[in-house]
């Protein structure tokens, strides 16, 4: 008889590591006190959730994720919502914030570094795998997928990747593949991103995510390491020199992308600018989103406080508090006020006669009376004067917010202060 073979998914064997460590500075006041991965985004969760849930949902139960500019929001938000992994059924949930483990600098070096630094936390778990992700991206993906492919290929280096146009590509790092999707040729950042040979106003990008066997990782970081003058970054380092001396495969993203039955095309964003966090958020108000944040076989999971519904309610004018088209959490009070394709985080309070049109507003916001907002962003706990028209006259905008490459004003609370000594 047959011998029956006991075999698990390989994302029981891997750890998930997260970089989240990056400033993020084209998001410009959104992360002057917090990194990336801890913004807010789609009403209720923050950046980060959506590597962690990706990882959650493949069946990753290792979770660590290094910490580095402005950490403090971004530990607390993890520290509340991702801690319930625990020791004694094999999982783990590490926060690792730059701290002078292994070398004399005070902060990590580049990407690679964040993971050498810790190399012994990492072994004492002792996963076969390292699934290496950014922590600054909005997508569905399931990484056992990735992990099957880095497998049966007998890869040294798997890199996720996906197709950019061209000249968007500048950002990324861009690779050259083979018709077995082998990555012969890796560059940083190009400034003239090669094009891909059938498709050449195309570029694949890395995606910054990668999957690695961990002896082999480990061998890589100790071997940079010693090398004098590098950067101690994946983009930059590790995966060029793998790329020369090993096996570097490429895994489609659109082949492990998680999609609900309402999602028409692979969605990923990197959320990065004021302008494409806005649309990314305003997007989410459509009646079929590209995203589906209400997909039950793909729970994005967060931190969230305990409370009361929203509600909406009549002033005493008899004025309706009313949302159309918007998405609005709880602990909100909507008084006699119209929203019209917003996005509302919670704990807010829009106050009588205010008008609302793609508004994205962050927890525990409060708008005074008669206010008009349009295109905005409005940071956490920003109290909004009465009266105060944004989104009529951009000039006047421009003095007095930080107004974006296609018109969306930033508001924060710095900036409101200053309007009454202007
Ligand atoms: P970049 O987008 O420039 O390129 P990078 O600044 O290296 O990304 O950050 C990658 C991730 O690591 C982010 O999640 C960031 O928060 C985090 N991070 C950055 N510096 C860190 C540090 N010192 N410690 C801890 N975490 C840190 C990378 C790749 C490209 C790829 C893009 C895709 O180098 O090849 O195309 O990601 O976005
Ligand atoms: P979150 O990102 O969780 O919403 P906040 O917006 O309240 O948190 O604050 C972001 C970060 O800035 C947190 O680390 C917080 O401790 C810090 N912070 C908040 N207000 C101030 C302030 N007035 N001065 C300095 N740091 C602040």
């Amino acid at each position: 008889m047959a011998e029956i073979k006991r075999t698990q998914p390989l994302a029981r064997d891997a750890m998930a590591y997260v970089l989240a460590g990056g400033r993020g500075s084209r998001l410009k006041e959104l992360t002057d006190r917090r990194a990336k991965p801890a913004v807010y985004f789609g009403g209720k969760t923050r950046i980060i959730d959506f590597a962690l849930s990706n990882a959650l949902n493949s069946g990753i139960r290792r979770l660590g994720v290094a910490t580095q500019y402005k950490a403090h929001s971004l530990i607390r938000h993890l520290q509340r919502g991702w801690n319930f992994l625990r020791p004694e059924r094999n999982e783990s949930f590490d926060i690792l914030p730059a701290s002078q483990r292994v070398s004399e600098t005070q902060w990590y070096e580049g990407t690679a570094d964040a993971v050498y630094q810790n190399i012994d936390i990492i072994e004492a778990y002792g996963p076969e795998y390292m699934v290496i992700l950014a922590g600054d991206h909005i997508y569905k993906m399931d990484y056992e997928l990735m992990l099957r492919q880095h497998v049966d290929a007998g890869a040294d280096v798997t890199v996720g990747c996906l197709e950019v146009p061209r000249m968007e590509a500048t950002g990324f790092g861009v690779m050259h593949v083979d018709a077995k999707d082998n990555i012969i040729a890796f560059v940083e950042k190009p400034a003239d991103p090669p094009g891909i040979p059938d498709k050449p106003e195309f570029a694949l990008a890395s995606m910054g995510i990668y999957v690695f066997k961990t002896k082999f990782l480990m061998e890589q970081l100790r071997r940079d390491a010693a090398e004098p003058g590098s950067s101690r970054d994946f983009g930059k380092d590790i995966i060029p020199y793998v790329v020369q001396h090993g096996k570097a495969i490429a895994h489609r993203f659109a082949k492990s992308c998680v999609r609900s039955s309402h999602e028409a095309e692979p969605y990923w964003r990197d959320v990065g600018t004021v302008d494409a966090y806005w649309e990314a958020n305003i997007d989410l108000t459509d009646i079929t989103p590209e995203l589906d944040l209400y997909d039950r076989d793909w729970p994005i999971w967060t931190y969230a406080e305990l409370k009361p519904p929203a509600k909406f309610v009549h002033d005493e004018d008899g004025r309706r508090g009313e949302a159309i088209s918007s998405l609005v959490s709880g602990d909100c009070i909507v008084s006699g006020a119209s929203l019209r394709r917003s996005l509302i985080f919670t704990g807010a309070r829009i106050n009588s006669y205010s008008k609302l049109e793609e508004v994205v507003m962050l927890p525990d916001v409060q708008v005074g009376r008669n206010a008009s907002l349009k295109r905005v962003v409005i940071d956490h706990g920003v109290h909004i004067p009465e009266g105060l028209v944004v989104g009529e006259d951009p000039a006047l905008d421009a003095k007095r917010f930080r107004v974006s490459e296609k018109g969306i004003c930033l508001i924060t609370q710095d900036m409101i202060n200053k309007l009454s000594t202007q």
